[in-house]
C-alpha cells in the first residue's frame, strides 16, 4: 500500500495544478448604463474557473480616444490571480462581451463593455489576435495610472 506521500510523487504532470499567474484586466463602457456593465463585468471576471478576482482600482470617467465622435468612457482595471492560460482569458473576456450585448462594427467604437488584457505575468504574447502586453499600455495614462493604483495594492 502505498502512503499518502507517494500518492503524491506518482501524479502525473497532466494532473498538477497550473501555477497561478497575475492577469491585469481593463474594462471599459462608454454605452448604455456603464457603471452596471462594469459591475456585472467584475462579477463575471471572478466567477471564472481557477481564478480570484484580488483587487479593483476605482473607476474613471476619460474623453474617448481614438478621434470618434462618441460618448465619454467608464474605465477600471482589475487584478486578477488565475490559471487560466492567456488565450483562454481572451475567449471568455469575449464571452463575458458577449453578454453585455456588444455588437462589434468599427474599430475603436462605441461599446457597451470592451475587456483587454494589459498584462499577463511576464509573458510576452505575438499572436495574431492576441498581443500582450496590450500595444496601446504605452498610449493610454489612465491604464498607467490604474496599474500603479494596483500594484501599490499589491504590497
Ligand atoms: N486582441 C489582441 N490583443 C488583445 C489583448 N491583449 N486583449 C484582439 C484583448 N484583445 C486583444 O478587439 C480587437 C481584437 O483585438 C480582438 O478580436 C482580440 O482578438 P475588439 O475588442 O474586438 O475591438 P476594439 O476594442 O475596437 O479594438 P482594440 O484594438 O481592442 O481597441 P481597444 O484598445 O480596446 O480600444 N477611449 C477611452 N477613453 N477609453 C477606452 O477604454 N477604448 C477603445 C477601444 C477606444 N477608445 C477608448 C477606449
Ligand atoms: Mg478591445
Amino acid at each position: 500500500m502505498l502512503s499518502s506521500a507517494s500518492r503524491v510523487t506518482l501524479r502525473s504532470k497532466a494532473e498538477q495544478p497550473r501555477p497561478r499567474e497575475r492577469a491585469y484586466v481593463a474594462l471599459g463602457s462608454n454605452l448604455g448604463d456603464r457603471a452596471a456593465h462594469l459591475q456585472r463585468a467584475r462579477e463575471a471576471l471572478s466567477a471564472l474557473p481557477d481564478t480570484e478576482l484580488l483587487a479593483a482600482t476605482s473607476i474613471e470617467e476619460t474623453a474617448p480616444l481614438g478621434g470618434m465622435e462618441q460618448p465619454s468612457y467608464l474605465n477600471q482595471m482589475v487584478l486578477l490571480d488565475t490559471a487560466l492560460e492567456p488565450r483562454a482569458l481572451l475567449e471568455r473576456c469575449q464571452a463575458i462581451e458577449r453578454q453585455e450585448g456588444r455588437i462589434r462594427t468599427e474599430r475603436w467604437g462605441a461599446r457597451t463593455l470592451d475587456l483587454d488584457i494589459v498584462r499577463f505575468g511576464d509573458r510576452h504574447v505575438h499572436e495574431e489576435d492576441l498581443i500582450i502586453p496590450h500595444p496601446e499600455l504605452a498610449n493610454r495614462d489612465f491604464w498607467r495610472r490604474e496599474l500603479a493604483e494596483l500594484s501599490s495594492d499589491e504590497r
